[in-house]
């Protein structure tokens, strides 16, 4: 099996639970990671197009490259990996789901208490007065520019050299303090300040296990790391910590 009895039983007793998701959780949903191979954008790394310099030289291009994006992400659905997580935050008392993702799939799944470390590409805004502009849609003379003040759209989404929203960062930051166990999923763990989550959660006294097809940049400061795609382990862990746990001790019309 993938996992051990000790992770099981640690999370069908634990109070406080965090987890950490990136990109990995979505490739079953046929969402591109970054750094695996595969996808229209092959020929540009991410971090070429998801910082500020490479918008504000070419928003055409940046632009394109998100409206892309959106269209696959709404074109897929949430795979059981996200559905596993759902079952799982209804039976922790107190539980987070901190993403980097910026695809919308947790909270298309269900889940409640999620924290976008990143942003979300659903939403988009203009760089000078910062109107949203979630009807941004390419035109095709020049970028898509806002209707009231002619600035830049943007996605709403944190690029590289971007400081993360604090709100998320403090949320994510004291949930993975209080865990008691703390899963880093789907996610190569070379990007801060989000890798440094699952570290200061074992730092602070979690039980911190991976779940990824192959191991991450703190595979070896993990309590434990279980080799698989997260939409068929999620479902398994979620279903062995329901035999030991079968209620949710969680308060009832807690958010
Ligand atoms: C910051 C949103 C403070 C946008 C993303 C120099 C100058 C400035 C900053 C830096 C610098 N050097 C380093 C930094 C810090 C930088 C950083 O960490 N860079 C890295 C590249 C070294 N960080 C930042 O810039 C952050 N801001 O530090 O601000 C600051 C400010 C000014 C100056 C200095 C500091 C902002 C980082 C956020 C960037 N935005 N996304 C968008 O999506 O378009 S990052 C993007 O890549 C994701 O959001 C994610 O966070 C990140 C990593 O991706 P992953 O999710 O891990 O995906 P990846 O493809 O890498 O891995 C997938 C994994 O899944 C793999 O391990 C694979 O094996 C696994 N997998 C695949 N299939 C499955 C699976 N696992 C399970 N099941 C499967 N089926
Ligand atoms: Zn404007």
């Amino acid at each position: 099996m993938f996992f051990t009895n000790t992770l099981v039983e640690r999370l069908a007793h634990a109070r406080h639970v965090a987890v950490l998701t990136g990109a990995g959780i979505s490739a079953e949903s046929g969402i591109p990671t970054f750094r695996n191979p595969g996808g229209l954008w092959d020929r540009f790394r991410p971090e070429e197009l998801a910082n500020l310099d490479a918008f504000l030289q070419n928003p055409e291009l940046v632009q394109e490259w998100y409206e892309y994006r959106r269209n696959v992400a709404m074109n897929t659905s949430p795979n059981p990996g996200h559905l596993a997580l759902v079952d799982l935050e209804d039976l922790i008392e107190d539980f987070t789901l901190i993403t980097q993702n910026v695809d919308d799939l947790h909270r298309r799944a269900g889940s409640k208490n999620v924290v976008e470390l990143h942003g979300n590409i659903m939403r988009s805004y203009c760089i000078d007065c910062g109107r949203p502009a979630d009807d941004f849609k390419p035109n095709d003379e020049g970028p898509y520019v806002c209707r009231d003040c002619g600035g830049l759209i943007r996605p709403d989404v944190v690029w590289f050299g971007e400081l993360l929203p604090e709100e998320a960062v403090e949320q994510a930051q004291r949930s993975a303090e209080r865990a008691e166990v703390f899963l880093s999923i789907g996610t190569s763990a070379i990007v801060y300040p989000a890798a440094g989550l699952p570290l200061l959660a074992k730092q602070s006294g979690a039980y911190v296990a991976e779940v990824n097809i192959e191991p991450s940049a703190i595979a070896g400061d993990m309590d434990e790391t279980i080799q698989g795609r997260a939409g068929e382990v999620l479902p398994r862990l979620v279903e062995a910590v329901h035999r030991i746990k079968p209620h949710s001790n969680k308060r009832n019309g807690q958010l």
